[in-house]
Formats: structure tokens, sequence, C-alpha cells
């Protein structure tokens, strides 16, 4: 008998993709919840999306920033939305493009009912950096459950990666919608990630 959590069972399910939207006319409905990700580019979320269902290329990612340009919705066991969003405040992107983008993110983010969760990818190497910190002041105003994930700890120490996530939760004292705990990830090596697959399993439909 297997002796996997019906959490992981549920992510070992068949995941899709159901659409890409990349202006909020053309936002797709959907019924399902939502769990949407979010962070600066680069910081690993198409990567988490695809060690989360244990699929290589579900969602495309790229060593170079600014890969993701629109929202990618996957859906995983027709229960559960997974949202890849593009990451916000990248410099290389034309002034406009960013604003267009930045507001994109946040007009989802902030007015989607179907919305559970935004999981906030932190890079653990770079800690919170001021444009997080924003966003999530942006996130505490508007009031949307989020969530702490650090990204990338297979290039850390032990050592390193308990001051960051020390670091991280000093900065998260002054966001009150902030989710108290912070997972820290892997998608190479797969730390966190069947905690994180606990964590998001509950928002699934039954
Ligand atoms: N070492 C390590 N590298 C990672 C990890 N996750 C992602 N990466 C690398 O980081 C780079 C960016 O990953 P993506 O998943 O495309 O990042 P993203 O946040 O979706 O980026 P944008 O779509 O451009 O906003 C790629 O080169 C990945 O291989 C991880 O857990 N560990
Ligand atoms: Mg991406």
């Amino acid at each position: 008998m297997s002796n996997l959590s019906e959490n992981a069972i549920l992510f070992r399910k068949p995941c899709r993709f159901m659409a890409g939207a990349a202006t909020m006319a053309s936002l797709p409905e959907f019924s399902q919840p939502e769990v949407a990700f979010i962070g600066r580019s680069n910081v690993g979320k198409s990567s988490l999306i695809n060690a989360l269902v244990g699929q290589k290329a579900l969602a495309k990612t790229s060593q170079n920033p600014g890969h993701t340009k629109q929202l990618n919705f996957f859906l995983l066991d027709e229960r559960l939305m997974l949202v890849d969003m593009p990451g916000y405040g990248y410099a290389k992107v034309s002034k406009q493009r960013k604003s267009e983008w930045d507001q994109l993110i946040a007009s989802y983010l902030c007015g989607r009912p179907t919305l559970q969760r935004a999981c906030l990818l932190i890079d653990s190497r770079r800690g919170v950096m001021p444009h997080d910190d924003e966003f999530m002041s942006m996130l505490d105003d508007s009031a949307v459950n989020y969530q702490i994930v650090l990204t990338k700890t297979d290039t850390l120490s032990a050592k390193e990666s308990s001051e960051i996530l020390q670091n991280t939760q000093d900065a998260l004292k002054s966001h009150v919608a902030a989710h108290p705990i912070i997972i820290a990830t892997s998608s190479k090596d797969r730390h966190g990630i069947e905690e994180l697959q606990n964590e998001l399993a509950p928002f699934a439909l039954k």
C-alpha cells in the first residue's frame, strides 16, 4: 500500500495548461479555486510550479529574467488552478511594459474572487528587496492572503539558510496580511516541496 499523503497524491494527478492572459480584459473566468505564484523575475516561479506537480517543463522556465510574459493558468486534477505570473520589477523590459505587468498582476491579485492564496517567492540568496517590500504592502492593503516562499535554498549552506529565514521573518513583522509561516524550498533538490503541497492542497475542491 502506498504511504503517500492525500496531498502528495493530488499533486501527482494530471495538470494541464488551460489559458494565458496578457491583459485584464482577456482574463479567463474559471470556477476552481486559484493559487498564484508571484515574485521578482527569475526568482523561480515557473520552476516551483513544475516541482509541485512533478513535471519538468509544464511551465516554461529560463535563466533569462522576464521569461513568463502573461498569466498562465494550469489546472491540477480539475480541482485547483495554479497561476504562473510574470515577474514584477524587471528592469530590462520597457518602462511601459513593466508598469503594464505590475498593473496586471496587482489587478488580478486584488480583484480575483477565486484567488485563495498568493505565494510570494523570495530568492533565498537575495532576501526581501525593496520591490518585494512594496508589493507586500500593496497586498496588505488589499487584504490578499499571501505567504512567503523562499526559493533556491540548494544554493545556500545550512547556516546561510537559517540566517535568511530569520531575516525574512523579521521583514514580515510589519506586514499584517502575510501568513506567519515561511516555507523554504528548492525546485532543484525538492526541499520543502511536500511542505508547500500540504499548505496548498486544502484549497482544492473536495
Ligand atoms: N539552483 C536553483 N536554481 C533554480 C531553482 N529554481 C529555479 N532556478 C533557476 O532560476 C532561473 C529562473 O527560473 P524560472 O522558474 O524561469 O523563474 P521565474 O520566476 O519563472 O522567472 P520569470 O518568468 O522570468 O519571471 C532558471 O535558470 C532556473 O533553472 C532552484 O530551486 N535552485
Ligand atoms: Mg516564469
